[in-house]
Formats: structure tokens, C-alpha cells, sequence
């Protein structure tokens, strides 16, 4: 270093006067890496930076998403006090104002059209705490049934599919430290690189032991391109893929039969549905060359240890269910799973993805992973809650179907937590419709979102630098996310705001909590003996051991860190393999002369979700000032679209406008768009409203569309 430079640090350093650092985990991925907010004082100014700290997770890493996170929690237009809406206009108001307005109007609500004329819409970017008490809200305070939350666009089908094939579902069924040592990796519809980059490590010194990685995808990603082996399916066509992958494991003697025999049942069916049909057949309909798909069986069966990891790439579809079912075909069937190195990995989403599936938030759902529906599970948690077990409402629907249900005017007020629905369904100008059309609408967030525009009552959250409480991350450790900084203006902790709704609602005596760490107490009972069991982590422990792996039934259990060893979660023991029929994604979704692409949808790295928080940052918003069109250049030439040019996109049910990009690396008959922004460039206005049977997932990742350029006036 230069002595001129020496010295430019050396005053710099004076400068700074005073250094305070608040810990905090990063409120985006479900990586959840651990971070310092550095706040420094400089004479009259404060300066904030982000850096990492270790961890058995992210080992210290960050990405660009979490080294800017301070700048939405920093950004002007944090809200800060309680509004409601008098003419159109948002009006501060005080706290107590605010919660008398909604409990005047959900009562009137529920006493003219009934309990279940209320819904509650939660989200998995809240503490474990939070989801656990307005899961226990919807259920004790306002007594409805309908409760969903954003995960159900989410993790539906992955969660559906682990319970089904292994009777249990938690994302990773190892520890992270263990790809590291695995033979050989299929990647299907996950782009790792730009969604959980801090993960990249585990996947490269995978590769320098020599590890093969197979990655599925209908575009080149920075994912793919660490890859040895790349499939580029037509979008919707993996299940199909996967037929194919396994009936050359079958054919070509890759099953473990010795593992099959003793763990699991359903493969004699398997085996003769795959023998039934042919490679050809196969390739024709997911586009993938034969022998590719051979060489990745050969490669996935041969090796001694292998990995399967899927994300919404294979599972944002309408049989995402059963596609990544057809997966787990191809794990169980070759033994690569409850043993050293082998495993499966639903790579989650948000923050917490995990944990926010697990304790009640979901329609059929109550805590510890039980079911609503189950006598035994009532009795219990209701037994936990003081509550009649009779007055425990049972199932209501999924995310969408609530939508639709407002749409209907069943539905009639809505108490909406740190989630933008109107831009992340699908559908989304009935959403948009049919949420206005609401009597009441509550909304706690940061900020005054698309959705939140169009409350009744704004009531302001605390952020991921002031709320303390746990969140369990993609491998299923459960962390301590602490928190020490002061919340802006009157912003109250979601899980305050759910026990001062309550007290105005007379429920006070369920949700007297005054802390969060109180409620994870509670959360600890009502999981305890269900699947999600969480009674034996206590904050004591997290504090020490830096986060424990679920199961965890007692204080001196270490945690569950490699799952299914010696037994499936099933009453028997065993996996169900199951018969995943060649059928791609919805008829409906084919292309044809009007509509001649696949749209396909997800993200890029500097944005996140709806983008209401990331859009905010501005070294985050500038990597990606607005949304892009993928086109390869020889389709782009067939519609007459210039690259980085203005091109209308068009569905069945809508249109936006965005600014094209030409890629080699994307396939012909497939168009790619992110979905982080609103408004007229929000493309879940061209996604259709079709469900997944099993799981209610949305088809996010198939739309048929047409393209054509817009004339631009200018040149
Ligand atoms: N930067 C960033 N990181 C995030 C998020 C974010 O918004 N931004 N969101 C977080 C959340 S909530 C989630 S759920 C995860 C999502 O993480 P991912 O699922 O990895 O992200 P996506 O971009 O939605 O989809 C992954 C890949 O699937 C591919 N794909 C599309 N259609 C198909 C198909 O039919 N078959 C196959 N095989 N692949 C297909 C896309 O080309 C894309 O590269 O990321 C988390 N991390
Ligand atoms: N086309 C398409 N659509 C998709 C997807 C896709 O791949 N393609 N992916 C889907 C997936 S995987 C997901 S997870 C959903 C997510 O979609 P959303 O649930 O809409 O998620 P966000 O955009 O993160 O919205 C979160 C809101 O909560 C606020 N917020 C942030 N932190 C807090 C907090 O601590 N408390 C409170 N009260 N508020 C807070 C933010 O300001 C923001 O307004 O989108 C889905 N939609
Ligand atoms: S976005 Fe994910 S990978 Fe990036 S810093 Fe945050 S938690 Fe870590
Ligand atoms: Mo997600």
C-alpha cells in the first residue's frame, strides 16, 4: 500500500468516532446467513455497512442481496406509524385508533355474514413465533378456517411430494457439509447461483473431489454452467424426463434391489409403467435428446453416492406434486438416501420456508407439522391452546383459493402479513379485482406494497434488523435470528401486533406473550411429539450451539442432522414410489398458432420476490433497473424483435410490456421473464389460475404466449 494511501485510511479511520455492531440474519433466502449491521458514527453522520459472520450454514459468506439489505430497512419510506384510509387517503393514526377501526369492522363482519367471513393470509418471511401465532389467531381469536400464506405458491409441492414418498417433509434430509462429499448432483429447476449463491461452496468443493453435476433447465443459468452435463426439457416436461432417467436406471440394472426390498414399496409398479414405453417417446416430448437422458441415468445409477435437489423450476407447475414424486422414483430406487453422502434436497425459498410450513399457518395445518383434521392432533394442540377442541375450526383452502373466495364474496375481510399477493399470484388482475372488492382489508408490512395500497388499515411491521425470534433454514436448522435495533416511529413486531389485535379482541388471555422468546416456549409444547418437533431447542441452546437440525425432542437430543437411516416416517417404515404417467403439464398450456412460446418465470440475483423491498435498495435496483424478455436470437428473428428492444408479451389472460433480451443459451420455443416488479410489468398478469390437484401450486413456470415488437416512435 502506497504511503498516500496509508494515510487517506488513517484519516478515514479518525473519522469514525464511534462503531456499534447489531447481529441480524439476512431477511431474504433461506440460506439465512448471519450478519452484522456495522452503524458508524462519523462527526455528524451515520454510516451503515453489512458483513457476514460465521456460521455452520453460510460459513461467513454474503451475497450482494444480503450486503444491501440495510438500505430497504433504512429507506424513507419505511412506514412508521398506524394509517387508515379516510376518502382514498392513508390518515395517521394512533395505535389504539387503529385497532379499535378493525375490530369494529371485523366484528360486524363476522356477526353479519359469520366466522368464517375472515381470513387470515400469512407468509414465510416471518419468524417461526409469528407463524406459529397467527396460525393460533386465525384459529382462536377470529375462529375461521381460512388461513393460508404465500408458501403455498412456494414449497406446496415439494412439501406434498416428501411427505407422500417419505412421510415427512423437511427440505434438506442432510446436513449442507455433505454435498461437499457426494459422487454425483441432478439440479433440476433450481438456479442455486442467483437465489441461494452463499450455498456455491458446498456445490464447488463437490466438484473438486470430483463430483458430476447434472442440471435441468430450459435456459443456461450461472447454475448450469457449473454443470458437467446440462438436459434442457420444454418447460412442464420434467416428470416425463425423469420416466425417462428412470427406466434406463431400471433397464440398465442401477437399482439398488437389496434397498428397494427391505425400504421400499411401489416399485413393481414403477418398473413396469417405465418398461411400457419407449425413449423416443420421451424425447419427443420433452425435447431432450436419448443420449443425454441416458447418460445422466447412467451416471445418476452408477455412482456409489448421489444428491437430488429440486426447486419451483420443476415445481411451480400444475403436476409439480407428482414431478418431484418421479424424482424421489429415482432416489429411493437406487438407494440414495438415509446413508452417509446421498439425499434430498427441496432447496426452500424464503427466509423462512422451512419453518413457516410447519407450525399451523397452512389451511389443513396445525403446529409441529400436524394435521387439522386429525382427532388426535386436535385434541392436542387444542389441549396446549386451553381451548374446547370443538371450537377449533377445521380446513379451509389454499393461497389462490381464497382469492377466489373473495372474489365470490364469501370471504369479506382479510388480515393480510408480509406478503404482496396482488403481484405474486397468478391471475393477477382478478386477484387484483377481487381484492378490492373486500370490505376490509388489513395489511402489516414495511411498506405501502401494490397490495397494501389498497387496505383499509396500514399497520407498520419492524424489520429483520429489529425483530428478534427463530427461522429454520433450507437444511432445516433452526437459527436465532437476533435483534437489537430500535424500530422505526411506532413500527411494532408482527408478533405484538397479533397479541394488541387480539386484546382488542378480548382474546388477551391466549396472547398475553412479551417476548418472543415466550412463544417460542409455547411453539416448543405444541410441537412437541408431532413431526416438526421443536421441544428440545431452547433460545439457550441456539445462543450456544449456533442452530440444531429438527427433529429435536428433548434438551439433551443434538439434533437430527442426516434423516431416514434407518427407517421412512411412513407407519411401515418404508418410501411409497408411486406411477408418475408420461402427461406433461395442462393441455390448455400447449403451444399452438395463436400462441407459439412457453413463458417461463423466476428470478435474477439482485431482486427479490415482488420486489417491494429490493426495488427500494438502490445497489440493488441498479443491477436491474426493469424486467427483460429472454429470447434466443433465432426466435427473436422469426417476430421480428431486436434485441433490447420494447416487445409486448400476450397470454390468454393479459399482456405486458417489457424490454426484450437476446440469449444463445435459451431454447427456441421458451421465453423467460422475472417477476420482481408490479403494475403493468408484473407477468403473473399472462399466468393462468390452473392448480395443482394435489398441492394447489400454481402453474407459474408454463404459459403459452405470442410476441410482437412495439414500434418505437423514436428511431
Ligand atoms: N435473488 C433471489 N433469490 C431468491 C429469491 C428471489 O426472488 N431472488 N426468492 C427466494 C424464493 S422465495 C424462492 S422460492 C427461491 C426460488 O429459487 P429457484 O427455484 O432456483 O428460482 P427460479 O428462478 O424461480 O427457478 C429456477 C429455475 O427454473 C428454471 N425453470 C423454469 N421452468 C422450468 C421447467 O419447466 N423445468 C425446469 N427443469 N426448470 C425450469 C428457470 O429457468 C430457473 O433458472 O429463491 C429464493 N432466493
Ligand atoms: N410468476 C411468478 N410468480 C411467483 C413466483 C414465480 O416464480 N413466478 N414465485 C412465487 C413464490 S416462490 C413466492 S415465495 C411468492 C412470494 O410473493 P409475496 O408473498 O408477495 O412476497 P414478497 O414480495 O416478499 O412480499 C412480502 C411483503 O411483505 C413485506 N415485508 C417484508 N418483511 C416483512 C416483515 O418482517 N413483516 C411484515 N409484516 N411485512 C414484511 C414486504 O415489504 C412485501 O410487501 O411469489 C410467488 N409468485
Ligand atoms: S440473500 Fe440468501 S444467500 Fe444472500 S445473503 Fe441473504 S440469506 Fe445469504
Ligand atoms: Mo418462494
Amino acid at each position: 500500500m502506497t504511503e498516500a494511501l496509508l494515510k487517506y485510511f488513517r484519516t478515514k479511520e479518525q473519522e469514525v468516532k464511534s462503531e456499534k455492531r447489531y447481529d441480524s440474519q439476512c431477511p431474504y433466502c433461506s440460506m439465512q446467513c448471519k450478519m452484522q449491521l456495522v452503524e458508524q458514527s462519523i462527526v455528524t453522520r451515520k454510516k451503515y455497512i453489512t458483513i457476514g459472520k460465521d456460521n455452520p450454514t453460510s460459513e461467513g459468506r454474503l451475497c450482494v442481496k444480503g450486503m444491501n439489505a440495510h438500505q430497504h430497512a433504512f429507506h424513507k419510506e419505511r412506514l412508521k406509524y398506524p394509517m387508515v384510509k379516510v376518502n382514498g387517503e392513508f390518515v395517521r393514526v394512533s395505535w389504539e385508533e387503529a385497532l379499535n377501526h378493525i375490530k369494529e369492522n371485523f366484528t360486524k363482519i363476522q356477526t353479519e355474514s359469520g366466522q368464517n367471513a375472515l381470513a387470515v393470509y400469512g407468509s414465510a418471511s416471518i419468524t417461526n413465533e409469528e407463524a406459529y401465532l397467527l396460525g393460533k389467531f386465525a384459529r382462536v381469536a377470529l375462529k375461521t378456517k381460512y388461513i393460508d400464506y404465500n408458501g403455498r405458491l412456494c414449497m406446496s409441492a415439494a412439501a406434498s411430494a416428501a411427505n407422500q414418498t417419505f412421510g415427512l417433509d423437511r427440505g434438506f434430509t442432510n446436513s449442507l457439509a455433505e454435498i461437499s462429499s457426494t459422487r454425483c448432483i441432478i439440479l433440476a429447476g433450481t438456479n442455486i447461483a442467483e437465489c441461494q449463491p452463499t450455498i456455491m461452496p458446498y456445490f464447488e468443493r463437490a466438484k473438486e473431489n470430483g463430483a458430476y453435476i447434472i442440471a435441468i433447465d430450459p435456459r443456461e443459468t450461472a447454475t448450469t454452467k457449473i454443470a458437467d452435463l446440462h438436459l434442457k426439457p420444454k418447460p412442464g416436461t420434467d416428470a416425463v424426463l425423469a420416466n425417462g432417467i428412470l427406466k434406463v436406471i431400471v433397464e440398465e440394472n442401477y437399482v439398488d434391489e437389496k434397498f428397494v426390498q427391505d425400504r421400499v414399496n411401489g416399485f413393481k409398479d414403477v418398473k413396469e409403467y417405465v418398461l411400457s414405453f419407449s425413449l423416443e417417446e420421451i424425447e419427443k416430448i420433452t425435447g431432450v435428446p436419448i443420449p443425454l437422458i441416458r447418460r445422466a441415468a447412467v451416471r445418476f445409477g452408477k455412482e456409489e453416492t448421489g444428491m437430488i435437489f429440486t426447486a419451483r423450476g420443476v415445481e411451480q407447475h400444475t403436476n409439480g406434486s407428482m414431478t418431484v414424486r418421479n424424482f424421489l422414483n429415482i432416489l429411493v430406487s437406487t438407494g440414495k438416501i438415509g446413508k452417509p453422502n446421498c439425499g434430498y434436497g427441496a432447496i426452500t425459498g424464503q427466509g423462512n420456508g422451512q419453518g413457516a410450513r410447519e407450525h399451523g399457518q397452512k389451511a389443513d395445518q396445525l403446529p409441529g407439522y400436524r394435521s387439522i383434521e386429525n382427532e388426535e392432533h386436535r385434541n392436542y394442540v387444542a389441549s396446549i391452546w386451553g381451548i374446547d377442541q370443538d371450537d377449533l375450526p377445521r380446513k379451509g383452502v389454499s393461497a389462490y383459493e381464497m382469492m377466489e373466495k373473495i372474489d365470490e364474496g364469501e370471504i369479506k375481510g382479510l388480515f393480510l402479513m408480509c406478503s404482496n399477493p396482488t403481484v405474486s399470484h397468478p391471475n393477477a388482475h382478478f386477484v387484483k379485482e377481487a381484492m378490492k372488492k373486500l370490505n376490509f382489508l388489513v395489511a402489516v408490512d414495511l411498506f405501502i406494497s401494490e397490495t397494501a395500497s389498497l387496505a383499509d388499515v396500514i399497520l407498520p411491521a419492524s424489520s429483520y434488523l429489529e425483530d428478534e425470534g427463530t427461522m429454520t433454514n433450507l437444511e432445516g436448522r433452526v437459527t436465532l435470528r437476533e435483534a437489537s435495533f430500535p424500530c422505526p416511529g411506532e413500527a411494532k413486531h408482527d408478533w405484538q401486533i397479533i397479541c394488541e389485535l387480539a386484546r382488542v379482541l378480548g382474546k388477551e388471555e391466549y396472547f398475553s406473550f412479551s417476548s418472543a422468546e415466550e412463544i417460542f416456549s409455547e411453539l416448543r409444547t405444541a410441537s412437541r411429539g408431532g413431526t416438526a418437533d421443536y421441544y428440545g431447542i431452547t433460545y439457550e441452546r441456539l445462543r450456544k450451539e449456533g442452530g440444531i437440525l429438527w427433529p429435536c425432542p428433548e434438551t439433551d437430543h443434538s439434533g437430527t442432522k442426516r434423516l431416514f437411516e434407518t427407517s421412512f416416517a411412513h407407519v411401515d417404515g418404508k418410501a411409497a414410489m408411486v406411477v408418475v404417467p408420461n402427461i406433461p403439464e395442462i393441455p390448455k398450456e400447449q403451444l399452438c398458432d395463436e400462441f407459439p412460446l412457453y413463458l417461463t418465470t423466476g428470478r435474477v440475483m439482485s431482486h427479490y420476490l415482488t420486489g417491494v423491498q429490493t426495488r427500494k435498495s438502490p445497489a440493488l435496483a441498479a443491477r436491474n433497473i426493469e424486467p427483460f424478455m429472454e429470447i434466443h436470437p433465432g426466435t427473436a428473428a422469426k417476430f421480428q424483435i431486436q434485441d433490447q428492444s420494447l416487445v409486448k408479451i400476450e397470454s390468454r389472460r393479459g399482456s405486458v410490456v417489457v424490454r426484450s433480451k437476446w440469449s444463445e443459451t435459451i431454447r427456441h420455443d421458451t421465453i423467460f421473464v422475472p417477476f420482481h416488479w408490479a403494475d403493468s410489468q408484473n407477468i403473473n398478469l399472462l399466468v393462468s389460475k390452473e392448480l395443482d390437484p394435489e398441492c394447489k401450486m400454481p402453474g407459474f413456470k408454463v404459459s403459452a404466449v405470442k410476441v410482437s415488437p412495439i414500434v418505437d416512435f423514436f428511431n
